[in-house]
C-alpha cells in the first residue's frame, strides 16, 4: 500500500511537473511567435512605389534622388530612360505625396505635382525637360 502511495505521488508530481513545463514551453513559444510577428510587421512596413518623374539626364537624377531622400526613405532611385523613380519608404514615417512635393520644389514634375516654375528656370539647360502639360 505504501508503495502504491509513493507511485501515485511520483506520478502526480511528474504530471504536475510536465504540466508546468508545458506551460513554460507554451509561454516561450508565444513570446517567440510574438517577436517574429513583430519583426515581420517591421519588414512589411516598408512600401515600394514607382513614380514617374519628368527629367532628362544624370544631373536630373542626382537632383531628383537628393530631393527624394528624407527620413523614412530607404531607397530612391531614378532611371533617366524610363523616367521612373523607385522609392522604398516607411509609410508610417513619410508620405509619397510629401516626397513628390519635395521633388516638385526643386523643379521636377511628378505624377501628382507640377515642378516649381522658378526652380525649373534655374535648372541647367540640359535639365530643361519637356514639361508635363
Ligand atoms: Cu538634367
Amino acid at each position: 500500500m505504501k508503495t502504491v502511495k509513493i507511485i501515485i505521488i511520483a506520478l502526480f508530481s511528474v504530471v504536475l511537473g510536465s504540466n508546468s513545463f508545458a506551460q513554460m514551453t507554451d509561454h516561450s513559444k508565444m513570446d517567440m511567435s510574438k517577436t517574429s510577428t513583430d519583426s515581420k510587421m517591421n519588414m512589411t512596413s516598408t512600401k515600394t512605389e514607382t513614380i514617374k518623374v519628368w527629367g532628362n539626364c544624370n544631373t536630373c537624377k542626382a537632383h531628383i534622388e537628393k530631393a527624394a531622400k528624407a527620413d523614412g526613405v530607404n531607397k530612391a532611385s531614378w532611371d533617366k530612360d524610363s523616367k521612373l523613380l523607385t522609392l522604398v519608404y516607411d509609410p508610417s514615417k513619410v508620405k509619397s505625396d510629401d516626397i513628390q512635393k519635395k521633388i516638385a520644389a526643386v523643379g521636377y514634375d511628378t505624377e501628382k505635382f507640377k515642378g516649381d516654375d522658378k526652380a525649373y528656370d534655374k535648372l541647367d539647360a540640359c535639365c530643361q525637360y519637356d514639361r508635363k502639360k
